[in-house]
């Protein structure tokens, strides 16, 4: 790694091991500090202040909403209806949403830590206005650590950008975290708890603000007020390139049979078969 004469950016010049791609080089340039680097891998996580201009931010969260309600009444809907909803898989909803393919400093930053091979994977979660007690518990995206941690045990490091489109003030709840919760294994918090923890950092947000968290990082929003605006929030996971559960080479199966057998299967065949859910 090295700095450029202006200081500014910070250069990292990686070469892949890709015999058959003719060990590729890759430079990954990125406005962020090596301080802040490190705050993220040590701490978990990284604040960035109006990364979106106010008029992006506003046409994104139309957007945002406009989703939300095409999609709320489909039985298949990830809701409780009138309170909440997330919204998967933007990158094919609509493509008001494709720059951010190129979002930076995140994708950047994204690179420099996880490698330069990463993919998008974009999602968004929305909070309706004036409803009180709408929340998120604590939680960590990736849990998957087992105890004891196997040699050869691949670890879910994943980026999360998670990117607020709204005001987040006291009514609207207060993201929570506990900062190096990431690299906690004997953190173990019951499903559902929502109270105050040691050392709990509280984050409040203007549209177009983002804060990049690890994957396994462990967080929670403060209930909503009744007063409360929406929560429109966009979630961008930077995913290592290699993780992935299609091949996606070779002649596909004209009738692919093991949808049929995760059909009908237990739940140990359908992880065999690559199902998995955060
Ligand atoms: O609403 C927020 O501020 C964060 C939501 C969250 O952590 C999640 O949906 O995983
Ligand atoms: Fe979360």
């Amino acid at each position: 790694m090295r700095r450029s004469d202006d200081g500014r950016h910070l250069s990292t010049e990686f070469v892949i091991n890709d015999q058959a791609a003719g060990y590729p080089r890759r430079t990954v340039e990125t406005t962020a500090t090596p301080e802040e680097l490190d705050g993220l891998v040590g701490s978990g996580y990284l604040v960035l202040r109006g990364v979106l201009d106010r008029e992006t931010a506003g046409a994104l969260a139309e957007a945002v909403l406009r989703l939300a309600e095409s999609e709320a009444d489909r039985p298949e809907a990830e809701s409780l209806p009138g309170d909440s909803i997330y919204i998967r898989s933007l990158l094919d909803k609509d493509p008001v949403f494709h720059p951010l393919l190129r979002f930076e400093p995140p994708l950047s930053i994204a690179r420099t830590l996880l490698g330069p091979q990463v993919w998008i994977d974009l999602e968004a979660r929305l909070n309706h206005a004036g409803r009180p007690g709408v929340s998120v518990p604590w939680h960590a995206h990736l849990p998957v650590i087992p105890d004891p941690v196997p040699a050869l045990f691949s670890h879910p490091h994943q980026i999360h950008c998670l990117l607020y489109l709204d005001h987040i003030t006291e009514r609207e709840g207060a993201l929570c975290l506990i900062p190096g919760s990431h690299s906690r294994g004997d953190l173990r918090i019951p499903l559902g708890d929502q109270s105050d923890r040691p050392g709990q950092v509280e984050l409040y947000f203007e549209p177009g603000d983002a804060v990049l968290i690890h994957a396994n990082l462990w967080h929670r929003t403060v209930p909503s007020k009744a007063d409360a605006g929406y929560r429109r929030l966009l979630l961008l996971g930077f995913v290592p390139s290699w993780v992935r559960s299609d091949v996606g080479r070779g002649v596909a199966a004209e009738r692919p049979l093991t949808v049929e057998l995760a059909r009908s299967g237990d739940a140990e065949t359908r992880e065999l078969l690559g199902e998995f859910q955060w």
